[in-house]
Order: structure tokens, then sequence, then C-alpha cells
């Protein structure tokens, strides 16, 4: 243990204990900005500085540990002065529009500068506009990015992508994508984690709502909305309400006034993903010796393009299953375009998605099958879907339980649980057991898959078969569970991956709370919300079971084959 005086408080910490985290123990609140707990902790912005005792230079809290005797104060006169002089030079280099900013109303730049009472900056403002591609789903604007080194980090330690970079030295220094490629060339995942890592807005996404209120406002177009999973379980942040207050009936219920016509669940496809994909994977089973083994899941956008481009040999072991966002669209401009009784090119598909990736996959030619222009014609993220609630004026207040529509807003439990790391996995599993046995097993008996860790292994029974079975969640951790594959140190029979940590729970596109992850809370609530559930099981969605007597046959078929699977690249 070390001793200390913080602020003239005796302290006792571990060895080193930064000076942040002994000041935080102690309720004692040192200002940070680029500071990100065991992702980002490199004092690039100088703002968490702080004095010694003794000491002439000041030094940063965040990456300097407590020694035996050490006397700190965090405010004095000389820090606070520091400090301020710090900030200002930032804002010296931002663009600071603040009224259109995406994040005007929780950017950390933004609340330091109201924090330390900066009215004027009293130096020369120099910004930096780099060129970018703006029809690429993540936007990049130089002109915000205050080269805290965030989004690097948490691209190059969690996802292991190495997508950005430092370029430049001394007074130009600067952020950009490594080299300056254009990011189009690279092998970015499109996961959005460098997003919900950035305190200003220098990264968001592409902003789709406008195409959406166009196609709403357009009398010959029937706009449709379906809702991914994990967004029930963080709509609510966006409004400052808890879990109890921010329901699903609201959600629908808001939905509503922003104008779509009908409002469905994604829930619904990730049942009918289960029917294709449990098949698949008893097929795969039955014919190990020719089959691709393991069957890796190819629901996440942000997984298939690190698989495409850092594993290419392992493509063919995806799973040929379409994710539940383009089942979705294929249905709704099908089968559901028959009930309405109009041609597809009449429905405008949205989805609202907790993804960036999402906004990609919609546009990829070999998951648009309906014969419209594309099955799904937008996909938003959660954080969009909030400012178009904001934007329809809609009180959140005065808002009813409302109800999806039918038939593609019918959804199970199963379907919920796609939205948290190892749902899919155990989803599928449950289904898989009925299809083998003719029986369902217990709701929770495959709860085994969920957790907390980046990799979880399982070996399950399914009616006498082990299925070797694996649940990742976070490219890094994807990527070292691939090494260990192609080594032929490990083999599995069944894996689940989901680019961002967590999974869609923590998505890219989800709502964003400095250094704050949310994604296992976010996750409890889908299980809660399973567990409340009527229909546990994919396979006894009514609307699916119709869905396949009307119209699909069943799963496998010819049709499904058509509309549900992914076609080779051409
Ligand atoms: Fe997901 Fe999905 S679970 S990827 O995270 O499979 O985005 O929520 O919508 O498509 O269902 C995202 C979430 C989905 C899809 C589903 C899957
Ligand atoms: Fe998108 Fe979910 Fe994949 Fe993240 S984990 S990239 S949110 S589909």
């Amino acid at each position: 243990m070390v001793n200390a005086k913080i602020n003239g408080i005796e302290i006792q910490v571990e060895k080193g204990t930064t000076i942040l985290d002994a000041a935080r123990e102690k309720g004692i609140r040192i200002p940070t900005l680029c500071y990100l707990k065991e992702i980002n902790e490199i004092g690039a912005c100088r703002v968490c500085l702080v004095e010694i005792g003794g000491k002439k230079n000041l030094v940063a809290a965040c990456n300097n540990v407590v020694e035996e005797g050490m006397e700190i104060f965090t405010n004095s006169p000389k820090v606070q002065s520091a400090r301020r002089t710090n900030v200002e030079l930032i804002l010296s280099q931002h663009d600071f529009r603040c009224a259109t900013c995406v994040r005007g109303n929780d950017c950390n730049l933004q609340r330091l500068a109201r924090e330390l009472n900066i009215i004027e900056i009293p130096y020369k403002i120099e910004i930096e506009n780099q060129p970018w591609d703006h029809s690429f789903p993540i936007i990049r604007d130089s002109a915000k990015c205050i080269k805290c080194m965030r989004c690097v980090q948490v691209c190059d330690k969690i996802q292991t992508m190495g997508v950005w970079d430092i370029i430049n030295t001394g007074k130009r220094t600067s952020v950009s994508t490594v080299d300056m490629q254009n990011i189009e060339d690279m092998d970015c995942a499109l996961c959005g984690q460098c997003i919900t890592h950035c305190p200003t807005g220098a990264l968001r996404e592409r902003n789709d709502t406008v195409k959406v209120m166009d196609a709403i406002m357009d009398p010959d177009q029937i706009v449709i909305a379906q809702i991914a999973p994990a967004v029930r379980a963080a709509w609510g942040e966006g409004f400052g309400l808890s879990t109890e207050q921010a329901t699903v009936g609201k959600m629908v219920s808001a939905a509503r006034q922003i104008g779509f016509d009908y409002i469905f669940d994604t829930d619904f496809s990730a049942d009918l993903t289960i029917m294709e994909e449990g098949h698949e994977l008893l097929e795969r089973l039955s014919h190990e010796k020719d089959a691709k083994m393991p069957m890796f899941t190819s629901c996440c956008p942000g997984w298939v393009r690190f698989m495409r481009s850092q594993f290419p040999d392992y493509v063919d072991n995806l799973s040929t299953a379409k994710s539940p966002q383009q089942m979705f669209g294929a249905i709704a401009k099908t089968y559901y375009a028959d009930i309405l009784g109009v041609t597809p090119d009449k429905i405008t598909c949205v989805s609202i998605m907790p993804c960036t990736a999402k906004k990609y996959e919609c546009a990829v030619p070999q998951v648009n099958d309906s014969g419209a222009d594309r099955d799904v014609d937008v996909s938003l993220t959660t954080r969009e879907f909030i400012r178009m609630l904001r934007a329809a004026q809609v009180n959140i207040d005065t808002l009813e339980e409302d109800a999806f529509d039918e038939p593609l807003g019918i959804g199970t439990g199963a379907g919920v649980i796609f939205g948290a790391t190892g749902g899919v996995m155990e989803a599928a599993l449950r289904s898989a057991y009925y299809f083998v046995t003719g029986k369902n097993p217990g709701a929770d008996d495959f709860s085994i898959v969920r957790g907390e860790d980046g990799i979880r292994e399982v070996t399950v029974d399914i009616a006498g078969t082990p299925v070797h079975a694996a649940v990742v969640s976070g490219l890094g951790n994807a990527r070292n569970l691939m090494e260990r594959v192609s080594r032929g140190e490990v083999s599995y029979d069944f894996v689940e991956v989901m680019a961002c940590p967590g999974g869609c729970a923590g998505g890219g596109g989800q709502p964003i709370h400095d250094g704050l992850e949310l994604a296992c809370q976010r996750g409890q609530k889908l299980y809660a919300l399973d567990k409340g559930s009527q229909l546990r099981f994919s396979h006894e969605n009514p609307a699916i079971v119709q869905a396949y007597d009307k119209f699909l046959d069943r799963p496998l078929s010819h049709k499904s084959h058509e509309l549900l699977h992914t076609r080779q690249a051409e």
C-alpha cells in the first residue's frame, strides 16, 4: 500500500493506483476528456492535470501513479489555469457549430467548456478540414476531431482493425485513416465502435433520416418500419427514461408519431432466421464429413465483413441464412406486399437498428432478392431514431402503450435475445432441440451460453448429440478465436460471432454515454423480456408458422433459398 494526500485528505491506495483512480475512490472529481479506462490512458488531452507538492511541472492524473508521501492538488490555481488554457487550445482547433452537431447535447468538450466557464477563445481559430466521402456509412468530420486518440485505440486494441492512426507531426499532428487512405479501400468492419467512443461529434453515422421523411411524405409510398431487438433496450436512454418507463409498447407508440404506416418487429424475422439457420445447422451436422464446419452465424454484417477481409478461407463456413434485417425486407416486399395487394416498389422498408454496419448490409446485392430495388431501403441507427422522435415533437411523458402491427410484428422471446451476445446461439439451440426430438426443451435449458466474457465455449447436448459451440463478441476476440481455429487448436460445430463487444446491445448505433459500457445492462433487459414472453420458441411463432404454410412452404425450401439465403458473390 502507498500513503499520500489528495487536497489535504490522507489516502492509502494499492501500489500502482493512478492518481485519477485514487481521487475517484475518494469522490474527488478530476475532469477528463480523452481518458477511457483500460482503452485510452495516455494523457493526450492534458485536461486531467494535477499539481504535485514540490514539483514544478504538472502531471496527467490518468497515467501517473500515486507514490509514497505524494501531496496531490487537483484544483490549485495553477492547475485550474493550465487546464483552462489546454481546453482553450483544443477549442481553437475545433469547429464549434454546436447547434447542428449530432453530439450537441452530449459532447464532452462542450460540457468541459461550460464547466470551466470558457466563454471566449483567446487564441487564433485554426480549423482543419480533411476531405471525406459522405456516402460512406461512417462519417468523419476532421474539424471536430480533438485528437484524443480514442478511435485509434478502440479500433486497435478492442477490434484489432487498425483503421485510424496519427498523421503528421508537431503542430500539424492529426488523426485520420492509416496513411490517409480512402476508408472505402480499407478493411473497416463498420462496427461503429469508433463513433460510440468519440467524445465529440467528429465521428457519426451517415444521416439517413431525411430519406425516411421524404418517403413518409410521398403519398404513393407505404412506409413500414422494422425495429431490431436491441433498440428496445436502449431507445429510452435518449430521453432519460428508466427501464420500467421505456416499455416496448411506448416505443411502438412513439414510432407511430413519426408517421410510419406500419410498425413491425425484427423479432419476427429473427424467428424466421432461427427456422432457416437451425435447419441448416442440423443439415451440416448430419453431413459432417463434406460440410464446412464449424458453421458461423452470419447475421452481423460487421463480422461478415471481418471474415471476408481477414479470414477469406472461412467464408463458406458462414451460414447462408440472411440476417433478420434482410429476411424481413425480403418477406415485406413479397409475402406482405401480396397481403396488401401492392407491388414491391410501393413499399419503403425502413429498419431501425443498433448498428452502423446495417446501413452497408442493406445495399449488398447478394442479400437483395425481392425484385424491388432494395429489400430494406433505409437503415437507421437507434440514435437516428431518437433524433426523429425529437424532431416529431413526441411527448414522451404522455405516451400510451401500443402494439406492433400484425403479422410481421409478432415475435417470440427467442427473437428478442438476438440482441444480446449468445442470444442467436441460445435461440437456435432451443429450436434445434425441437427439430431433432419433436419436443421442446426447457426454455432456459441452454442459458449456459449467456455471459459477459468475450469468448465463451460450451458443449451442449441435443438429444444425445454433443454440440461444441462458441460465442464471441468483439472483433479482437473474434480474431483470437479464428487464429486458434485455423491453427487447428480448437474445433467447434457452431460459433456465434458479433462484432460489437456485448453484441448488438453494445452496437455502434446505440446511444452514447461517455465511457459507460451499457451492453451488459441492456442485454439483461432483453433476457427479462424473453423471460416474460408467452412464446419463447421461434418455431412456435404463429406468424412464422403461417408464413411457411401460405408462402414459404418449409425451412430450406426452394422459395426459402431464393428469398432468405445469401446468393454467392457473382
Ligand atoms: Fe442485431 Fe440482428 S440481433 S444483428 O444485433 O441476427 O443490428 O438488435 O437486428 O438483422 O434480429 C442488429 C440487434 C438485429 C439482425 C436481429 C440478428
Ligand atoms: Fe451491428 Fe450488432 Fe454486428 Fe455491432 S454486433 S456490427 S451492432 S450487427
